[in-house]
């Protein structure tokens, strides 16, 4: 080959590219995939090489017939937090509801008291040890959101953490601030007067740090009107951060047209979301996040509206929400099986609802989600037979090994 060899060329794989509108999961059998400075540089069948493999690269490796898939996206998490809520599974199991145990001061503000008192150490120790059980399963990229500080050190505490993450692990993370979780006991029965501080002390300063690469808040009725959270959207504006909501997950607050109002990149939950938020959402290319852990966690009976997510062409996202309170999970693959046993996607979107529409919901489409050529080479490599495996083997891990940014990642097997 004339010009610079590609770095790596994987060649006897099957690729789940996961590019729209052609094949299912845009396979591609018999494929190559190349690596060059940690981007892609071929993705294609293998006849389509331009030379022999050991012509084009330094190192030639054979997928022996595994699968390849973008590296996965978990785009909804609350990774970084202090403490346990496991008792307050034992209330609810014992008949007490969600919005009960935060309005008697559970909840959201327990885990806030917690993680205000933990050390950065510590809280950096207790989110690598779910990062790493995420990561076992090819996650490659990871949103983690702030909101268990609801103070100005703590609020920096948690993103600073976050981003220390990514030093830890070869895993790009995302940040996500959630000043306007919940009204934290400085200023109970003064939503507004927090809403202020929210806009004009923590965003800022988020911002100066740039700790923060998104804003977030929790529209509901045990979280923030939609005045206020619009408030919370303008004052992000001004910092040029794009937005997210907690929309609808509890009740119908019309968050999700407020959302789409903004251009949030996406709304999250949506268990409650009325047709004219769906619609709202379909003009905005906002992406519905789909939460099936807490869904399931919580015992909720109402289903997001999937069919009319599908008419309007609304892209569907699927995401753990690892937290403490409504959804204790880390495991990627068991929500991409509940979000098609429990809410009746296909396997096809719940894969893209962990590939490219992750990417989507974080403004990455255009550097990930997808094996297209010139994005970044984060790729999972599976041991099975097809990609429905993914979701329909419950609790089973098929992952041989992770690619980061074309690095080698975790590896589960030695190859
Ligand atoms: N909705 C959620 O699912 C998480 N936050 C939110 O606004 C749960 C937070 C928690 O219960 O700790
Ligand atoms: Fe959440």
């Amino acid at each position: 080959m004339t010009g610079e060899m590609w770095d790596t060329l994987w060649v006897d794989v099957n690729l789940a590219t996961m590019v729209d509108g052609g094949e299912p999961y845009g396979a591609v059998r018999d494929g190559a995939v190349g690596i060059s400075a940690g981007r892609l540089a071929f993705v294609g069948p293998r006849a389509g090489l331009p030379g022999a493999p050991q012509s084009l690269a330094q190192d030639v490796r054979s997928g022996r017939g595994r699968w390849v898939s973008p590296g996965l996206i978990d785009c909804h998490t609350h990774l970084v937090y202090g403490g346990n809520r496991a008792h307050e599974f034992e209330q609810r199991l014992a008949g007490a509801s969600y919005e009960e145990i935060a309005t008697a001061g559970g909840g959201i503000l327990s885990t806030v008291m917690a993680t205000r008192e933990a050390t950065e150490a510590r809280l950096l120790d207790s989110a690598l040890a779910r990062l790493d059980r995420l990561l076992a399963e090819g996650v490659t990229t990871i949103e983690i959101k702030s909101g268990y500080g609801l103070d100005l050190p703590t609020e920096l505490k948690m993103l600073t953490v976050a981003r220390r993450l990514a030093k830890e692990r070869p895993v790009s993370v995302r940040t996500t601030l959630l000043g306007a979780h919940a009204v934290p006991p400085e200023f109970v029965g003064r939503p507004d007067d927090y809403i202020d501080f929210v806009c004009r002390e923590v965003i800022p300063a988020a911002a100066k740090a740039g700790l923060a690469d998104a804003v977030d808040a929790f529209c509901e009725r045990i979280g923030f009107t939609p005045e206020q959270t619009a408030r919370v959207f303008d004052a992000a504006a001004v910092h040029d951060l794009p937005v997210k909501l907690h929309a609808e997950q509890l009740s119908d607050q019309g968050g999700a047209q407020l959302a789409a109002r903004y251009g949030a990149l996406s709304a999250d939950h949506l268990e409650y979301v009325s047709s004219e938020g769906v619609e709202a959402m379909a003009q905005s290319g906002t992406v519905a996040v789909l939460l099936p852990g807490a869904f399931y966690v919580l015992k909720e009976t109402r289903k997001p509206p999937i069919d009319a997510f599908r008419r309007l062409g609304v892209p569907m996202a699927v995401s753990t929400d690892c937290n403490p309170g409504s959804s204790p999970v880390t495991s990627l693959l068991l929500m991409v099986n509940m979000a098609c046993v429990l809410f009746g996607l296909t396997v096809e979107e719940a894969l893209a609802g962990v590939t490219r529409n992750a990417a989507r919901a974080l403004g990455l489409s255009r550097s990930r989600g997808t094996l297209e050529v010139g994005k970044v080479a984060d790729l999972a490599v599976w041991n099975i037979e097809s990609p429905a495996d993914l979701a329909y083997a419950v609790g089973a891990n098929p992952l041989h090994e992770v690619v980061h940014a074309g690095k080698q990642g975790n590896s589960r097997a030695p190859r």
